[in-house]
């Protein structure tokens, strides 16, 4: 009995059960992983144990004692690990990526407070490698000078990993595509873990920047041959109409454009969206066949888009595969050419989609995110911050900000699985029987209300008839998967070629002394609308490196490919490399369209070799242009209290709340 206890593999086991334990008591007292249900929380404690079996168990390889040594060297690595994102958690609110290890800049605001951030009552976290060096002492003299049988070593393996699938296949079962869409850290180390996030983050960043490094400054003489060659001059008539004014930009989640004048039950499913675009008097001018552009990075891919005027990657999000690229986005040309401030508004947290990372790219001087509302239970549904009060709230933090501004502000509350407490719900469910597609008429009429309140309340403050404000759909919210409610709905057969029209998302825009032009047919999409509001304010895109037109120019393009290569035009649509007229038959394509399509893939291809080699860095836009500096930025509200008032700029970096930031 002894000799089991004081074995080698009993050595093992206990270093496992300390690293486990250890992992689990960390992520619950450290980390704000936001735990959702029972199967995250089984997930969390879980997770540790496949990686103390597998990392440990290399160790179970060497010889004699020396198995012993190892493990305490490995588990002691791995400690250093974790309790370095413990640190780095508590002054970040993040895990440590390989690029924030590399951004000393990063570290330079850290590295004065660090022994700030080392508690006393930390040295429990070691307290595991005392006991493993105590036991090894101890018992190391009853070990055997042999190697343990190969056996033992590559069954642990096999068990870890058998853990380790395990692990994977409920986490994607809770979150599907985890690892492909590339969400959050907080989800890869709520499902996975530290150690993995560990892993999975250098794999990221050693297949990017080998795409990087190999890339150099003639590659972007290609790109920025296609996107000048592609420009559209501005409309005189509008250029420069809207200089100087406040932009205030309203992200509609998941809202498509089937639902703009739809009726359910004999009632409008949005009836103030209805009268922006049916009444005349308001000024809006509606675009009906305005596009999405989006693919797996879905909310982030349109702000990507829609800020930049390139397309987001095939797959996974370039907000996080590549948020430490160059950029030069529309927050940051404003601020430089006509001295804008812009700010981001949303009810999540800022570690979603990496956004606390790539909005420093951009040059967002202010991001609100989840930390500065009210996330009180009531407040709060599904993802984040419910639409009415998040809009309420977001009014005093508009008017605090310096003008002009460039406000985008993103909605949450009408997105997947579409749930609206049945208090707030004012519209009855459709009632296909499929459940998201009923109750996606429901949070629709919700945005629709909050929208509504939201106007007033800026009128009240003073902020609506002189701004520019443009509302836009980010993506679809019913996928094909639901093609059987929506024909239903919408009473006729949901094609290929269908369910590629219905990619239809709204573009609405009220520009302040310009009449409404009422709705507008013109074929466009998402990197459309970074031109147009240049050129409405009064800055000509052609200095940047763009793959949309401005709306309202002459030249205008009317292809609107999307990511997957298929594309629309006025006259004909490609779906899946078929092509269809617009009667959604079929036809043989001309030698024309056949070039199109060719232009079309390699606009594709183009946008991908800028995000992939980072080619913005070998690109300056005019000799105003001053490259963006990440480590100017700063985001989150660590104060603990919902909302505060502007802080002065003089204050250093490291000692300010994180709200001012330049
Ligand atoms: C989360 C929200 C939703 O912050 O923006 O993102 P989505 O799932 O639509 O990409
Ligand atoms: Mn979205």
């Amino acid at each position: 009995m002894k000799k089991i206890l004081t074995s080698k593999m009993s050595f093992f086991f206990v270093a496992v059960l300390l690293l486990w334990l250890k992992s689990y008591l960390i992520y619950v007292n450290e980390f704000n992983l936001d735990i959702k249900n029972g199967m995250q929380e089984f997930l969390l404690f879980f997770n540790p144990l496949s990686s103390a079996l597998v990392f440990l168990g290399f160790a179970l390889f060497a010889k004699g004692k020396r198995a012993g040594i190892w493990i305490i060297i490995i588990d002691a690595l791995m400690s250093i690990l974790i309790y370095a994102n413990v640190v780095f958690y508590r002054f970040n609110n993040d895990y440590i990526t390989l690029p924030t290890l590399t951004q000393t800049d990063n570290f330079g605001s850290l590295g004065g407070s660090i022994a700030s951030l080392i508690q006393g009552t930390d040295i429990i976290y070691a307290l595991d490698i005392v006991i493993l060096i105590a036991l090894f002492m101890w018992f190391k003299k009853g070990w055997s000078t042999e190697r343990i049988s190969r056996r033992k070593p590559i069954l642990v393996l096999i068990i870890g990993l058998i853990a380790f699938s395990f692990n994977l296949g409920l986490a994607e079962a809770d979150r599907p595509e985890l690892l492909k869409r590339t969400f959050d850290r907080n989800y890869i180390v709520k499902y996975l873990g530290i150690y993995n996030f560990a892993i999975y983050d250098a794999v990221q960043n050693i297949k990017s920047s080998s795409q990087r490094v190999l890339a150099d400054s003639d590659d972007i003489t290609e790109v920025e041959n296609y996107t000048k060659n592609k420009y559209a001059e501005p409309n005189p008539e509008l250029f420069g109409v809207a200089k100087g004014k406040n932009i205030i930009k309203i992200h509609l989640e998941s809202f498509q454009s089937f639902l703009i004048n739809y009726e359910l039950h004999g009632e409008e499913v949005t009836p103030f969206i209805n009268s922006l675009i049916n009444d005349p008097e308001q000024d809006f001018t509606y675009f009906d066949n305005f596009f999405h552009q989006t693919e797996q990075g879905k909310t982030a891919d349109a702000e990507l888009i829609t800020d930049n005027s390139i397309y987001g990657l095939p797959q996974g999000s370039a907000f996080v595969t590549r948020g430490t690229n160059t950029y030069q986005a529309l927050p940051a040309i404003l601020h430089q050419q006509q001295g804008y401030t812009s700010a981001n508004f949303h009810g999540d947290y800022k570690s979603f989609w990496n956004r606390d990372e790539v909005y420093k790219q951009f040059g967002i001087d202010v991001y609100f995110d989840a930390s500065y509302y009210n996330m009180s239970e009531e407040n709060v549904i599904n993802y984040g911050l419910l639409d009415k009060p998040f809009f309420e709230e977001s009014i005093p933090m508009l008017e605090s900000l310096d003008e002009p501004f460039y406000a985008h502000l993103m909605t949450l509350t009408h997105h997947h699985p579409y749930v609206v407490p049945e208090e707030l719900a004012t519209l009855a469910p459709a009632e296909t029987g499929d459940k998201s597609v009923d109750t996606y008429f429901q949070t629709a009429r919700y945005l629709d209300e909050a929208l509504e309140m939201f106007f007033n309340d800026l009128k009240e403050a003073g902020l609506y008839d002189d701004s520019v404000i443009l509302l836009y759909g980010d993506h679809y919210g019913i996928s094909k998967n639901h093609n059987r409610a929506m024909e239903e709905l919408l009473g006729e057969e949901i094609t290929p070629y269908k369910n590629a029209q219905l990619q239809r998302v709204p573009f609405i825009i009220k520009v302040p002394g310009v009449e409404g032009m009422g709705t507008v047919h013109e074929f466009s999409g998402q990197t459309d609308m970074m031109p147009t509001l240049l050129h409405l304010v009064g800055i000509d895109a052609q200095d940047y490196i763009q793959f949309g037109t401005d709306l309202f120019s002459e030249g205008h393009k009317e292809i609107i490919p999307f990511r997957n290569g298929d594309y629309i035009t006025p006259e004909y649509s490609v779906v899946s490399g078929t092509f269809y007229n617009n009667e959604g038959e079929e036809i043989e394509p001309t030698e024309e369209m056949l070039k199109t399509k060719d232009e079309v893939l390699r606009e594709l291809e183009l946008s991908d070799k800028l995000l992939n080699g980072d080619l913005l860095r070998f690109y300056s836009p005019n000799e105003d242009w001053t490259p963006v500096d990440p480590s100017e930025y700063r985001y989150g509200n660590e104060s603990g209290v919902p909302f505060q008032v502007k802080q002065e700029p003089e204050i250093p970096l490291d000692q300010r709340q994180p709200y001012i930031t330049k």
